[in-house]
This record gives C-alpha cells, sequence and structure tokens, in this order.
C-alpha cells in the first residue's frame, strides 16, 4: 500500500504575490502563466478628491470595506485579511458569487474538483473531509476552531486522457492540461483537483495520486475512508506539505512516531495532518492555516479587490 503514492517537489515558476497579510509582501509559487496577481493588501490609494463621507469613514486598510463596516462585521479595520485565509475582508463580505458562505471571521479554503467520466467521491467522503478540516486544531477571530473546506464539484464528465500526468508532459495529458483548459475559477485563489481513473507519477501508473502546489489529482476507489484519505494526502501536497520534508511520502515512521495522512504509515488508516505533538514534531495544521501554499487571487488594478464583484 504504502508504496503507491507519490509526489514531487514543484517545478513551477515563481511569481510575486502580494498577501493579504498586513503589509507583508512574499514570493509564493504560483502557476506558470498566471496572470499578475495582487489582493486586498495592496489597497488602492484614496482618490484625490475625497468627499467628506469618505474622509469620515475612510477604508483604512483597503479592503474594500469601511471603518464604519468593518466595525458592523467584527473585522479589523487595520488588516485586510482579519482571518489570514488570503481572501481580503470586503472580498469576504462582497463576493458572495465567487466565495458562497465565506466567513471573513473564519478560515476558507475554496477548492475546484472536476472529474473524468466515470469518477466521484461519496457524499459520506465530502462529509469526512469536511468534518476533518473543521475540527482542525485552528483558532479563528471568530473564537470557534477549524478551517471551512469548500468543495466545489464542478465538471464530472470530462475527456478520459487513459492515463494524467502529474508532471508536464508535451506528449500526453497531464494534470496541468486539466487545469489550463477546465480550470473555471482560475485567478480565485482556488485550488485544483482533479478525480481521473489513472494517475502517473513519475511517468510510472502504479502510483494512485500526486499533489504539486495549488494543483492535486487522485483517483478514486468508491470506497469513503479510501478516498477521504487519499483527498487528505494529496490536497496536503497541493498546499505545500511537501515531499522531502521529515517523514512525509515515508514509511520510516511508525502510525504513531509521525501522526498523519501524509505518513504513508497513516495514509488509508486516518485522515488528519499531524499537530506536532509526536516525534516527528511538525504542527501540520497550523502550517495549513498560516503557511499554506497560497494561490493567485486577481483584483483590479488600482482599486479595493472587492471592486472585483461589484
Ligand atoms: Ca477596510
Ligand atoms: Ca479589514
Ligand atoms: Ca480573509
Ligand atoms: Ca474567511
Amino acid at each position: 500500500m504504502a508504496s503507491v503514492l507519490a509526489v514531487a517537489a514543484a517545478a513551477l515558476a515563481v511569481v510575486t504575490v502580494v498577501t493579504a497579510a498586513a503589509g507583508a509582501t512574499s514570493i509564493q509559487r504560483a502557476p506558470v502563466g498566471a496572470e499578475t496577481v495582487a489582493n486586498g493588501s495592496a489597497g488602492a490609494p484614496a482618490p484625490a478628491t475625497l468627499t467628506d463621507a469618505a474622509a469620515n469613514d475612510p477604508d483604512r486598510d483597503g479592503d474594500g470595506l469601511t471603518d464604519r463596516e468593518e466595525r458592523l462585521h467584527g473585522t479589523d479595520p487595520t488588516d485586510p485579511d482579519t482571518d489570514g485565509d488570503g481572501i481580503p475582508d470586503g472580498v469576504e463580505v462582497e463576493c458572495d458569487g465567487t466565495f458562497p458562505g465565506a466567513d471573513p471571521l473564519h478560515q476558507d479554503i475554496y477548492v475546484e474538483v472536476d472529474g473524468t467520466a466515470g469518477t466521484n467521491v461519496s457524499e459520506d467522503t465530502v462529509d469526512a473531509i469536511r468534518a476533518t478540516y473543521a475540527d482542525a486544531p485552528v483558532e479563528n477571530p471568530d473564537g470557534d476552531r477549524g478551517i471551512d473546506l469548500h468543495l466545489r464539484f464542478d465538471d464530472a464528465d470530462l475527456p478520459d486522457a487513459e492515463t494524467v500526468y502529474s508532471a508536464n508532459r508535451s506528449d500526453a495529458a497531464d494534470v496541468y492540461d486539466y487545469r489550463d483548459r477546465f480550470f473555471d475559477h482560475r485567478g480565485d485563489g482556488y485550488y485544483y483537483l482533479l478525480l481521473t481513473e489513472e494517475v502517473a507519477y513519475d511517468g510510472e501508473a502504479r502510483y494512485v495520486g500526486a499533489g504539486r502546489p495549488g494543483v492535486a489529482a487522485m483517483e478514486t476507489f468508491h470506497r469513503g475512508m479510501t478516498d477521504a484519505s487519499l483527498f487528505m494526502h494529496e490536497f496536503g501536497h497541493a498546499l505545500g506539505l511537501d515531499a522531502g520534508q521529515k517523514g512525509i511520502d515515508e514509511e520510516r515512521y511508525t502510525a504513531a512516531e509521525y501522526d498523519s495522512v501524509m505518513n504513508y504509515n497513516g495514509l488509508y488508516e486516518q485522515l488528519s495532518y499531524s499537530t506536532g505533538d509526536d516525534a516527528v514534531g511538525r504542527d501540520e495544521w497550523a502550517f495549513v492555516a498560516e503557511d499554506r501554499v497560497r494561490t493567485p487571487l486577481s483584483c483590479p488594478e488600482g482599486e479595493p479587490c472587492a471592486a472585483r464583484c461589484s
């Protein structure tokens, strides 16, 4: 079982992404060819002709909500992304079409899930995945724990490529081809996950899934625990839990020594990432909450990001 899974560090281009964290700028991996991106922290400068109303009720952090609106929502008027999930406060409040159910005081992660013909995951599988995220040991400004994982199932009947490779291939179908053609939420800060019949990692079809920053592919087995565990593993890679970190995609630690679905000895046995309370000692939930790979969120130039929804 353990040897049939794999991923790799990404070989993706790097673009500059202005993060939503207050004033912070960081370099993050993003897909080749991604649009130039920025988000609410860029904060448009106030117009030269400030009205009295704008002067009295400014949007100090440039997230699209005035200070008064921030007080109403309970968000921080000096932080464009109060909950630190990468979606600016104003976007969480204003962009219900793109981010249904977003809460500016609680971490949200959005995933577009596409599938080739014949693949699917059951409702029980989806419930188990969501519940695992909802129960994560992650603190939120609203006082509740957990991450709200939004799995948005889109195409369910895509052409079956027979084998989907996990790396860019010019001579065969790879997960990036599917993303390029079918990822409706590109530029929306979403992650992309493809369900398919046959995944090949490193050219080898014996693998059943693969994940790289921002994107993952997995086979489905129509068995709840198997599919849910495989999802958590591959999506963990998409969030940046990379092979090469101690214990990940290895068998050298027992499930007790490294208590994570990223451990090959934990895969199919459990769903959760580690909390650091084991011999390996890495808090993967903290990483997911605070340092995960961020995907591009495109925003209008020179305006608060929330203007993308108006
Ligand atoms: Ca504001
Ligand atoms: Ca704010
Ligand atoms: Ca946010
Ligand atoms: Ca949120």
